[in-house]
């Protein structure tokens, strides 16, 4: 009798499926196309319990694919530049390739023993100089086509990383990766255009509605923030006499009667260019504050208001009105236009700031039940009648009211209803070692000049011995060797642009270089995307739900532009797996908390921990570590398991003859496995999947036998089901069952139509004897449901139409006799 040991399975399996290389994609020539994306890791350490966690949820659809006949595409490669694999290699003093390329492997062993359908042979590494070769390709492509430009502007700034970071790398004002609190600094910074797309960007959205998970849908929205209003002009009389005409973006123009007053950005060009030759020492101080603080300190409305008045003034362009323009910080530099009009009776911020320096304030809406905000300084949002607003008093509401000023505004060339989006620009550039450089040279002549095409990639010097630690100037601006160059054009002295590229510009376009991940002549072939994308299932953390998906969305719309590929959007269908969690909280090293995958490796399998992962929870909800049992996955695996050895029949035998009832449960698992993996209920397919496990047992002991070809069908089946979750299991059990390897490829059983149909009866309906009616029903049927379902006949109920019905005699499940 054999014993059922995991580790011998593992040993066993894994070196001939690397011989097989079942999962290599492009195979099956002519075969339906499906590529399935994981998030690929960042190399720091070994793999973790969510890399366990995601690989193990997103082989079920992979492999499932396989099974299906498609031919599919699974890859793997590493995210591999970048401050995790940076900050690591400081700390231990060691080089950053050396230390990520030895992760690499390590993860790449583990993927390996892990058992996941990755086709190796397109493994990539972001860090490798013949992939960021064409990252920086990419670059130019998108600088040539006028989407990457350098600005001076005041950044994001992480005092502990030294670097500058994204507005989506800061949280809630402190630093994504180290919890630092984020300040402010100037500058020249490489950005893309993402603006250029934000209207696509939004409205591409309600496409990917339905097949994306909702909350990243959604999280994007709010990221791009879409805000219709108008823009509004006003003149300034400047203190030479002269006048500027200055734009405001505003979401409420309807509220113009009520302006008293201008703000714009203190940081804003337009403050320094409009004051006051006598306010312009005030304004250069306070200035000094306001780069201190955060986006989300200045937008916070419960912040005491501060402010220079600029000591000009704008003209109201409806009222006529002279008021004055201040500037203050609770205004940002780059949303919007940079300046608002203040309408302190009906926007808190403006009226804390009006009751902080006296301005003025003026009700234009009266909002039924509400006090008057020019006394309680308490500023009203809702809708009301319009006072003190000529032609809009007696409109009834504010979307009529908006709809009404835009038109007047227009009309008299003071403005013009738009759409704002809170979506800013890329910032790409950072001013640290391990990354892709930035493949511009800078020349005194030419300016910036694009390295040429066959020189790239622009390699990052090895940089022996060099201290990394961040300054704020890139490690790479120091040497000089590798700095100075000539230029590309004019062949005079240059120097190469210092500065790497965001991790998350490699990351953009991974999912093109698979395609082609050796291809030495062009950075993907439009011609592969064509055949294989977009991506059919892309699976991966929530914490890439703004940042890393829209920037590749907007790399892939801008590719489009560029004539490189033919799609809209990267990925077809998204979904975002839980955490592992233990004990109810976040795994963490001062909770003591954590899971050691190798550890749970060890003690219990590959596939008894990949099982417990896909069991535990729908993909996309947290798993608690402390709520499994991978002990019990063990016995389930082992009972499955021993099916195999117990089927006597031949392979090959015909079904047709085999147990009605047993055959009836094996189709119906399949028939359902199929919709719920198709709607990524993995966790359901691991329960019917045990229900036939059971089911099958129960025939062998009870009389239908291990002869039965019955059961021999059932436990193939649950074998091929199995492959999914347990691959090393299943394949051992399909050799047990007189099979060649591998598992894995053999085809999705079809389910027989007339096995997955009810048994039925048929139950014949009279009226005062005599037959007017014949129902199919369950064998089971109640009396109550037979009757009801009798009454409710079309032809009975139009027969007894008018009628009093005295008695029905009920036989469940064949008669019913009606007495009228
Ligand atoms: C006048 C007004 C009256 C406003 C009113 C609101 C209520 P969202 O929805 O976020 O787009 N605003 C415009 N540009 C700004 C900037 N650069 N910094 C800070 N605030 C700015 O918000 C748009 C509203 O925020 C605009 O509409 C403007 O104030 C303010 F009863 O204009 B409103």
């Amino acid at each position: 009798q054999a014993t059922y040991d995991v580790v011998e399975l593992q040993d066993k399996w894994r070196p001939i499926w690397e011989k097989l290389e079942p999962f290599k994609a492009g195979q099956r020539e002519g075969a339906e196309k499906r590529y399935a994306l994981t998030m690929f890791p960042y190399p720091s350490g070994d793999l973790h319990m969510g890399h366990a966690e995601v690989t193990a949820l997103h082989d079920v659809l992979a492999r499932y694919w396989w099974l299906k006949g498609y031919d599919v595409l699974n890859p793997i490669g590493w995210d591999s530049f970048g401050l995790p694999a940076e900050n690591a290699a400081i700390k231990r003093n060691e080089n950053p390739a050396g230390w990520t390329y030895a992760n690499i492997e390590t993860q790449a062993e583990s993927f390996k023993r892990y058992g996941i359908s990755f086709d190796w042979s397109r493994r990539l590494h972001t860090s490798d100089p013949e992939y960021y070769k064409w990252t920086q390709w990419i670059f130019l492509k998108l600088y040539e086509a006028g989407l990457a430009y350098r600005k001076k502007s005041p950044v994001n700034w992480c005092p502990n990383d030294q670097t500058v970071l994204a507005n989506e790398q800061v949280v809630n004002g402190e630093c994504e990766r180290c919890g630092a609190v984020v300040t402010k600094r100037d500058l020249t910074q490489w950005y893309f255009k993402t603006t250029a797309y934000a209207e696509e960007l939004y409205n591409g959205l309600d496409q990917l509605q339905d097949t994306w998970i909702g909350k990243v849908v959604n999280m994007q929205r709010n990221w791009i923030g879409r805000s219709e209003g108008a823009h509004v002009d006003f003149d300034i009389t400047l203190p030479d006499g002269g006048t500027k005409k200055v734009t405001v973006f505003t979401t409420r123009p309807d509220t113009l009667y009520g302006a008293t007053f201008m703000v714009v950005a203190a940081d804003a060009d337009l403050a320094a260019e409009i004051v006051a030759p006598e306010r312009a020492a005030a304004l250069e101080s306070y200035l000094e504050d306001v780069r201190k603080a955060s986006d989300i300190d200045r937008l916070a409305t419960d912040r005491p208001k501060t402010g220079v008045d600029l000591g000009v003034t704008a003209t109201n362009p409806v009222t006529g009105e002279q008021i004055p323009v201040w500037a203050a910080d609770y205004v940002l530099a780059d949303y919007g236009t940079g300046a608002v009009m203040a309408v302190p009776a009906h926007d808190q911020r403006d009226l804390d700031f009006a009751k902080a320096f006296d301005l003025p304030v003026r009700r234009v809406v009266d909002v039924p039940g509400a006090d008057n905000p020019e006394e309680t300084y308490v500023a009203t949002v809702g809708d009301g009648a319009y006072v003190n607003s000529l032609e809009l008093e007696g409109v009834a509401d504010k979307a009529s009211g908006i709809h009404k000023i835009i038109e007047k505004l227009e009309a008299e060339g003071h403005g013009k209803g738009t759409v704002n989006y809170r979506l800013r620009d890329w910032l790409l550039s950072r001013q640290r070692y391990w990354g892709a450089p930035i493949p511009i040279v800078h020349c005194p002549v030419d300016g910036e000049v694009p390295v040429p095409e066959e020189q790239l990639p622009v390699q990052l010097p090895e940089l022996k011995g060099a201290d990394l630690k961040p300054k704020g100037v890139s490690p790479l601006a120091a040497a000089s060797e590798w700095v100075n160059v000539t230029c590309p054009k004019c062949g005079g002295p240059a120097t190469r642009d210092s500065d790497t590229m965001d991790t998350f510009v490699d990351s953009s376009w991974y999912f093109l270089r698979y395609l082609s991940p050796t291809d030495e002549t062009q950075a993907f072939s439009t011609e592969l995307a064509r055949e294989w994308g977009p991506i059919d299932f892309y699976l991966g953390g929530d914490e890439h739900a703004v940042l890393h998906l829209m920037y590749a969305r907007f790399f892939t719309k801008a590719l489009r532009d560029i004539g490189l590929i033919d799609w809209d959007e990267p990925f077809s269908s998204y979904l975002s797996q839980g955490k592992v969690i233990n004990g109810g909280k976040k795994m963490s090293k001062s909770l003591g908390n954590g899971v050691n995958l190798s550890d749970v490796l060890e003690q219990f399998g590959v596939d008894a921990t990949r099982l417990t992962l896909v069991f535990a929870s729908p993909p996309e909800d947290n798993i608690d570590w402390a709520d499994v049992s991978p002990a019990g996955s063990v016995k389930f695996l082992q009972r499955a398991w021993r099916l195999a050895g117990d089927v006597t029949s031949e392979a090959g035998v015909s079904f047709d003859d085999g147990d009605i009832a047993l055959r009836r449960t094996t189709h119906k698992t399949v028939a359902e496995a199929e919709q719920l993996i198709e709607s990524y209920r993995f966790n359901v397919v691991v329960a019917r999947l045990m229900e036939l496990v059971n089911a099958t047992r129960k025939a062998i002991d009870s009389g239908v036998g291990p002869a039965d070809p019955a059961v021999r069908e059932a436990t193939e089946t649950v074998a091929i089901l199995l492959s999914l979750v347990a691959p090393y299991t299943a394949e051992e059990m399909w050799e047990r069952l007189g099979h060649e390897p591998t598992v894995a490829r053999v085809a999705w059983p079809t389910p027989l139509p007339h096995l997955l149909v009810e048994d039925s009866v048929t139950a014949v309906v009279q009226i005062k004897g005599k037959v007017r009616a014949r129902l199919e029903v369950s064998p089971s049927i109640s009396e109550a449901d037979l009757e009801a379902a009798a009454l409710a006949d079309p032809t009975i109920a139009a027969a007894i139409e008018g009628q009093t019905v005295r008695k029905v005699i009920v036989r469940a499940p064949k008669l019913v006799n009606i007495v009228v």
